[in-house]
């Protein structure tokens, strides 16, 4: 793997800083990186994900096997499978257009990646959109080894091995899956779910549960949410031509 002389250079003055990173365990909601990417004019669905009934507990996550991870903890931190927000709603949500494109309609994937950094022994974000063929860079952010590996069906399988902080590698996906797996082969907590669509009309829940997604040219869709405990649920949407169109969506514990 080639490493750039500028990052090799850097790599003691990173790891220096993370040697006294400590961070408090605590349930991090996910980040409100919640919008896709604009495609232009036209109209927008948004919504938000509320979850019902009892909040379920996330197990502590454990992190006996790799002490590295575990000093960077005042207390342990918990598993992120169920992030309900103080509002009620659920972060981590992914939702897409499913079906009610424009047949033959194909989009242009950005040039600018999308970022899954290994920081504190957990991927983040933990919840993802891309498009197919935009650029997925991996990152390292910690100073100890990283393995992360990725399940595809519709994609090839991979595995990259980042040994250091500072270090990247920069990957693309060449068809469609929703979702995608992340995992590291050195910490086994580790999770990751990117959807990987043709498209730019998805969105993933922050830390207010809400979506938007813009651009759509008016028409009836099919629109997913994806929660990684909870399942797949559908609505379907007309949306008009810059108007905004809103579609609600309520997880349970089963
Ligand atoms: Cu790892």
């Amino acid at each position: 793997m080639h490493l750039p002389t500028r990052i090799t250079s850097l790599l003691p003055i990173l790891m220096l800083a993370g040697a006294g990173w400590r961070v408090p365990g605590r349930v991090v909601g996910g980040e409100p990186h919640g919008i896709g990417p604009s495609a232009g004019p036209g109209g927008t669905v948004t919504g938000r994900v509320r979850f019902t009934g009892r909040v379920p507990k996330n197990p502590v996550m454990d992190m006996s096997a790799e002490p590295n991870c575990a000093a960077r903890y005042k207390t342990m931190p918990h598993l992120q499978l169920v992030v309900v927000n103080p509002n009620g709603t659920l972060a981590n949500v992914f939702v897409y257009v499913k079906a009610g494109l424009p047949a033959g309609a194909t989009y242009a994937s950005p040039a600018s990646p999308v970022v899954l950094d290994q920081s504190a022994c957990e991927h983040h974000p933990r919840v993802f959109g891309i498009m197919v063929g935009q650029p997925l860079e991996i990152r390292n952010s910690d100073p100890l080894l990283h393995n992360i590996k990725v399940l595809g069906r519709n994609n090839r399988t991979f595995n990259i091995s980042l040994p250091a902080a500072g270090m990247t590698v920069t990957r693309t996906f060449t068809a469609p899956e929703v979702m995608l797996t992340f995992k590291c082969d050195v910490h086994g907590w580790m999770r990751a779910y990117a959807g990987v669509l043709p498209h730019p009309f998805f969105a993933t829940t922050g830390t207010d549960g809400r979506f938007a997604i813009h651009g759509l040219p008016p028409g009836t869709y099919t629109v997913e949410a994806w929660h990684e405990t909870f399942g797949t649920q559908t609505g379907t949407i007309t949306v008009k031509a810059n108007a905004t169109a809103t579609v609600d969506f309520a997880f349970a514990r089963p």
